[in-house]
């Protein structure tokens, strides 16, 4: 029976990033599909705020973010590994700037008035109404990037994606490695608007590395929903958390109270108690009316430590 819970939706790129790593690894785990909008009280029962796609779930801990589910999963599966042949340091900057600038100029381009109208297809006018306020929302008033812009941007890092894959299989080189799944993701969200996705055939060898990424698949899935997840994590302890590094950059102590938050797209805070604050992660200890007591896992980069003032 799989442990490995993953809260996802079938369109979400950074969704399809986890799923072809479960594969990679050859993990089982459930599904549990969320809604693409808020609200999301069954994913807030679990996180106590934070809202985006996805979360992995292992009993009553609760990890936020996929730099961090990559972590999770590397370290109960480590092979094959994401960092293969020592390649850590570079794979992780690749990955990064994949999830941010790369995926960024892809959605611009993917969303812009040819995508949105066949994304949007089949649904009605509320639909897309509704799913572009919840996006300008989660935006906080950051700016979108142009399609223009975007679409120049996105060649470019195509060319360049394409570049690394003419004379090796894989993007860091002859195995897969989190560059590849961060990288191809975004790529893999344009492939399904076919009026858009000519902009994959820049180079023959692109298409080929996304065929191989594809071939991954997705490991051994199992349909699970929100009321078995909650009642799982209402059922669990949480995992004793990393005692010993405590690494504090910020002037607070374990056992203060705190709210964690994204620095950008989605800033509902998740609050709770500090319980650990390691060199990579923070964790949070909440209590839920239906989820029971859980921890609530963060990496540092991208987020927001901060003390919550007494009333
Ligand atoms: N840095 C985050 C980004 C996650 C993200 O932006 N996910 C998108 C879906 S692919 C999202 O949350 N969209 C809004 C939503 O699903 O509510 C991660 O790596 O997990």
């Amino acid at each position: 029976m799989p442990n490995l819970i993953l809260h996802h939706y079938p369109s979400s790129p950074f969704s399809e990033k986890i799923r072809l790593i479960l594969g990679h690894k050859q993990l089982a785990w459930k599904s549990v599909i969320i809604p693409r909008i808020m609200p999301k009280p069954d994913l807030e029962a679990l996180t106590g705020g934070y809202r985006r796609t996805p979360v992995l779930q292992i009993g009553a801990d609760i990890y936020c973010d996929t730099a961090l589910i990559c972590d999770v999963l590397e370290r109960r599966q480590r092979s094959p590994s994401l960092y293969p042949q020592g390649s850590n340091g570079g794979v992780r900057i690749v990955a990064q700037w994949a999830d941010s600038t790369l995926f960024w100029a892809a959605m611009a381009y993917s969303f812009g008035p040819t995508g949105a109208a066949f994304l949007f297809r089949d649904q009605a006018p509320e639909a897309a109404k509704a799913f572009a306020e919840d996006r300008a929302k989660m935006r906080a008033g950051a700016s979108r990037m142009h399609l223009g812009d975007a679409t120049c941007a996105y060649k470019s890092y195509l060319r360049r994606i394409a570049s690394m894959v003419d004379d090796q299989p894989y993007v860091m080189g002859e195995e897969p490695s989190l560059a590849d799944f961060s990288c191809y993701h975004a790529l893999w969200f344009t492939k399904h608007i076919p009026p858009l996705a000519g902009i994959l055939d820049a180079t023959p060898s692109l298409s080929a590395w996304m065929g191989r990424i594809a071939a991954i698949g997705h490991g051994g899935m199992e349909q699970s929903d929100a009321a078995a997840a909650i009642a799982v994590a209402a059922q669990s302890t949480p995992a004793g958390v990393e005692h010993g590094v405590f690494q504090d950059d910020h002037g607070i102590a374990l056992g203060s109270r705190v709210t964690i938050t994204a620095e950008s797209f989605g800033l509902e805070p998740t609050e709770g108690e500090l319980i650990a604050a390691t060199r990579t992660r923070y964790s949070l200890r909440r209590t839920d009316a239906r989820a029971g007591t859980v921890h609530v896992h963060f990496p540092r980069i991208g987020f927001q430590l901060r003390a919550v003032k007494p009333a």
